[in-house]
C-alpha cells in the first residue's frame, strides 16, 4: 500500500477582509500571491463551513485565469486534510461557471468551488475570485458566506497535506492514500464540457437548430472574449450544429483574457459590434470570463437589451423544449433590471417575483418549484435547469426562437415592444471611484429616504416632468426561508412608473463603483418605441444625476461604462 500522506496544522494570521460580495470573494491577483496564506485561509474557511466527511464530493474548476492552478492544488491539499472524500475537477481545472453547476447537480456533489473573478479582467496585475455553491449548484446564500466570513476573521490554522500534488491534465481517477487513519482521498478528472453539452441537449431541439442555421445559411458570431466559453462553443457550434470555425472568435481560454476585460457589453465586447455592424453575420454573442453572461446583437448591429432578452425569452418560452416538457412556473428578475418581463409575467399569469442583486436569490424560488425563468441586467439570463446564469444557454435560447419564429432579432424584437410596450432601460457605471464619495452619495440619498422629502416634488428636464410617488432602500424577504435582506439599492419611483436606482457594486476590487439605473415605461402605439433608448432616456438620466449629486461628488463628468 502507498505510503500515507502526512496531514500538518500550519499556523496563519486571519485577514479581515475576506468578505465575499455579490458572487465570491473577489481581490486584485496580488493580494492572492503575496499576502501569506490568503487562499489557503479562505479555503480553510470554506471547508470549516462545509465540515466534509468521507462522502463529501466537491466540484472545482475554474474560467482559466492566472493562479486558477496554483489555487486547485491548494484546494486539493486542505481538501485532503479536511477529510472531503472526492474532488470533482475540471480537466486543466477548466469549467465554467454554469458547467459547475450542472455538474454538482448531476452528480449530487456537497458543493463546488469556483476559481474566477467572472467579468473582472485576469492576469498578474488583474483580479482572481473564489466562490462557494452549495448542493443545488447555485452560489452559496447569505447564511453560508457570513458563516464563512465569521471563519475567516477568528482562523488560527489549516489544515494541509503539502506534498500531494494533483495532475490535471490526465482525465480519470487519482487516489491518495491520507493522514494516520489512511483514508482514501479521490481526485477524479473530468472532461470539462461533456455534461453540460449533455445537458444542453436535452434542453433543446439541435437538430432543428442545425437544419435552421443550414437551411438559412445563418451565419453566426460567438466571441468568447478569451474566457472560459471557448471550449463550449466550439463544441456546440462546430461539433453538434456544424457550424465552420470561423463563426467563433476568442474561443481559446486565456490567462490574462487578452489582456481585455471580458465583460459582454457594448464597451468591452465593442469587437463583437464592430463584426456584427459589417452586416454578415445574422446573429451575434459575447460570453464573460466565466460564461455565464451574455450579450446578444442581430444583424447589422442590433443590440438586444438583456432585460428585453429575457422578457422574450419568457413570452416566447414554448419555442424550447425544456419548457414544453416542464412547463413555465414562474418568472424572476433582479430589482434593478427593468420591469419588460413583468407584462409578459402578467400576461401568462404565472408567478413573479423581484429579488436583490445577485443570483443567489433565485436559488429558493427555483428549488421550491415557483421559478423556471429568470435574469438580470447585468447580461445574465437562465432557467432552473442549473442554480446559475447560463450564457450559451441563452444565446442556445434565442437560436431556438428564431427558428421557431423564422425572424430576425431585430423584427422580434420590435414585435415584443409592439405587443407588450417597451421597457427603455440604462445603466451608468462609475468604476473605481473613491470610496469616499461614493459613500456619501449614497448616505445622502438613503436621508432623502428618511425624511421622505421627495415625495409629490417635480422634476423637470428637456420639457418632460416628472412626479415622485415612492422612494426607498430596496429590502427582500425570501417567500421560502423568510430571510429578509436589506439595503439593496435606492430607488427612486415616479408616478408614470420610471425608476431610478441607485447602488455600490459587490464585485469590484478596489475602489467603490456606483452604478445608477433608469427604466422608463413606453406604452404600444407610442411613436418613440424604437427610438435609441439614450434619447428616450435622457431627461431622466439628468435628473438621476441631478437629485444623487454624482457629477459634484464624485468630480466624474462621465461614466466609464454605459450599458
Ligand atoms: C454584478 C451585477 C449582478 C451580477 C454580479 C455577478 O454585481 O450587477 O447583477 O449578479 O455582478 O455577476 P455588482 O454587485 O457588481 O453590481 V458575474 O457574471 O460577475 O458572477
Ligand atoms: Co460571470
Amino acid at each position: 500500500m502507498a505510503q500515507s500522506m502526512k496531514i500538518t496544522s500550519v499556523s496563519t494570521t486571519p485577514y479581515e477582509d475576506q468578505k465575499p460580495g455579490t458572487s465570491g470573494l473577489r481581490k486584485p491577483t496580488k493580494v492572492f500571491l503575496t499576502k501569506a496564506n490568503y487562499t489557503e485561509n479562505f479555503v480553510q474557511s470554506i471547508l470549516s463551513v462545509v465540515k466534509p466527511n468521507q462522502d463529501s464530493v466537491l466540484v472545482v474548476g475554474g474560467d482559466g485565469r492566472y493562479y486558477m492552478k496554483d489555487a486547485i492544488q491548494i484546494i486539493a491539499k486542505l481538501s485532503a486534510a479536511n477529510k472531503v472524500g472526492k474532488l470533482v475537477i475540471g480537466q486543466s481545472g477548466i469549467l465554467s461557471t454554469p458547467a459547475v453547476s450542472c455538474v454538482i447537480r448531476k452528480l449530487s456533489a456537497t458543493g463546488g468551488i469556483i476559481l474566477t473573478a467572472s467579468h473582472n479582467p485576469g492576469g498578474p496585475d488583474a483580479d482572481f475570485g473564489i466562490k462557494y455553491n452549495i448542493s443545488n449548484g447555485g452560489p452559496a446564500p447569505s447564511q453560508v458566506t457570513d458563516a464563512i466570513f465569521n471563519e475567516s476573521i477568528s482562523l488560527k490554522n489549516y489544515e494541509t497535506c503539502s506534498d500531494l500534488n494533483i495532475d490535471l491534465e490526465t482525465l480519470g481517477k487519482q487516489t491518495f492514500i491520507v493522514g494516520d487513519d489512511k483514508r482514501t482521498f479521490t481526485v477524479d478528472i473530468i472532461s470539462s464540457v461533456n455534461d453540460y453539452v449533455d445537458l444542453m441537449k436535452t434542453i433543446f431541439d439541435f437538430d432543428s437548430i442545425k437544419r435552421f442555421i443550414k437551411t438559412k445559411d445563418f451565419k453566426l458570431r460567438f466571441d468568447a472574449l478569451h474566457g472560459v466559453v471557448g471550449p463550449y462553443a466550439r463544441r456546440v457550434l462546430c461539433d453538434e450544429l456544424g457550424c465552420p470555425e470561423d463563426y467563433l472568435a476568442h474561443c481559446v481560454p486565456k490567462e490574462d483574457f487578452g489582456g481585455s476585460h471580458p465583460d459582454p457589453n457594448l464597451t468591452y465586447a465593442r469587437d463583437l459590434v464592430v463584426e456584427m455592424e459589417k452586416g454578415i453575420y445574422d446573429f451575434g454573442a459575447a460570453f464573460d470570463g466565466d460564461g455565464d453572461r451574455n450579450m446578444l446583437i442581430g444583424k447589422n448591429g442590433f443590440y438586444v437589451s438583456p432585460c428585453d432578452s429575457l422578457a422574450i425569452i419568457g413570452a416566447n418560452h414554448d419555442a424550447i423544449p425544456y419548457f414544453r416538457k416542464h412547463g413555465m412556473k414562474g418568472m424572476a428578475r433582479s430589482m434593478p433590471t427593468s420591469g419588460a418581463i413583468d407584462y409578459v409575467a402578467k400576461e401568462m399569469n404565472v408567478g413573479f417575483y423581484e429579488t436583490p442583486t445577485g443570483w443567489k436569490f433565485f436559488g429558493n424560488l427555483m428549488d421550491d418549484g415557483k421559478l423556471s425563468l429568470c435574469g438580470e441586467e447585468s447580461f445574465g439570463t437562465g432557467s432552473d435547469h442549473i442554480r446559475e446564469k447560463d450564457g450559451l444557454w441563452a444565446a442556445l435560447a434565442w437560436l431556438s426562437i428564431l427558428a421557431h419564429l423564422n425572424l430576425t432579432a431585430e423584427e422580434v424584437v420590435k414585435k415584443h415592444w409592439e405587443k407588450y410596450g417597451r421597457n427603455c432601460f440604462t445603466r451608468y457605471d462609475y468604476e473605481q471611484v473613491d470610496s469616499s464619495s461614493a459613500n456619501q452619495m449614497i448616505e445622502g440619498l438613503k436621508q432623502l429616504v428618511q425624511d421622505q422629502s421627495l415625495i409629490g416634488t417635480e422634476h423637470s428636464s428637456c420639457g418632460q416632468t416628472y412626479t415622485v410617488s415612492k422612494m426607498d432602500d430596496f429590502e427582500y424577504t425570501d417567500p421560502i426561508d423568510q430571510s429578509v435582506a436589506k439595503n439593496q439599492g435606492i430607488r427612486i419611483i415616479f408616478s408614470d412608473g420610471s425608476r431610478l436606482i441607485y447602488r455600490l457594486s459587490g464585485t469590484g476590487s478596489s475602489g467603490a463603483t456606483i452604478r445608477m439605473y433608469v427604466d422608463s415605461y413606453i406604452a404600444t402605439g407610442s411613436e418613440n418605441l424604437a427610438a435609441p433608448a439614450s434619447e428616450v432616456l435622457k431627461p431622466l438620466v439628468e435628473i438621476a444625476l441631478k437629485l444623487s449629486k454624482i457629477p459634484q461628488l464624485t468630480g466624474r463628468e462621465k461614466p466609464t461604462v454605459i450599458t
